[in-house]
């Protein structure tokens, strides 16, 4: 008999400020969808925000969105990096510039992980309002190992710069 696994509830950052980024992000919607051994379970509102990092690039937006997967962490990100690459994704960028794709790891269920190129929860997290506050629109009860809860962590970043995309 098939030993059936219990799937793991991820989070996923999905973030984009070049070439069309509402198309971006809803291809990445797209392609998760598509993912073996993984559901895609819920997809949050997409956000217009300001770049954090060098000012000079396109604002961002971001959304986030919850998986059910059987897939190691390890294969997950690879093929996350698949989807970044697919959709134009050049790694050789300075730190936090532009990109037409961005996918992070956020959660893993109530894990931490600290592999070599893989640390979840993903470390910028606490600090981000473009990942807070959709995160809190598809699980506001979350708790995020290491950091508290969503609702604390909300309460602590400025969400006035998120615009909702209609
Ligand atoms: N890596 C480690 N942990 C993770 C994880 N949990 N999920 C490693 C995904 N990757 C993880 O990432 C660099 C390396 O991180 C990968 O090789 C992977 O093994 P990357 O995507 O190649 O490069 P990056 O994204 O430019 O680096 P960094 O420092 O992770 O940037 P961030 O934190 O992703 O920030 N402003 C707005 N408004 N919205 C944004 O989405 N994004 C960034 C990028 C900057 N400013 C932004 C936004
Ligand atoms: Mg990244």
């Amino acid at each position: 008999m098939m030993a059936t696994r219990m799937p793991v509830r991820v989070f996923i950052g999905v973030g984009s400020n070049l070439a069309s980024p509402v198309m971006q992000v809803r291809q990445a919607l797209h392609s998760l969808i598509r993912l073996p051994f993984t559901r895609l379970q819920a997809q949050s509102s997409l956000y217009r925000n300001p770049p954090m990092g060098p000012a000079w690039q396109p604002d961002f937006v971001n959304a986030v969105a919850e998986l059910r997967t059987d897939l190691t962490p390890r294969a997950l990100l690879a093929a996350l990096q698949r989807i970044e690459s697919r959709q134009g994704r050049n790694r050789n960028r300075l730190r936090w510039g532009p990109r037409t794709l961005d996918l992070d790891i956020l959660l893993w269920g109530a894990r931490r992980l600290k592999l070599p190129g893989l640390t979840v929860p993903h470390p910028g997290i606490a600090n981000r309002a473009f990942v807070l506050y959709p995160l809190a629109e598809l699980a506001p009860e979350l708790d995020v190992p290491g950091y508290g809860s969503i609702e604390q962590l909300l309460a602590r970043v400025d969400t006035g710069t998120l615009f909702r995309v209609r």
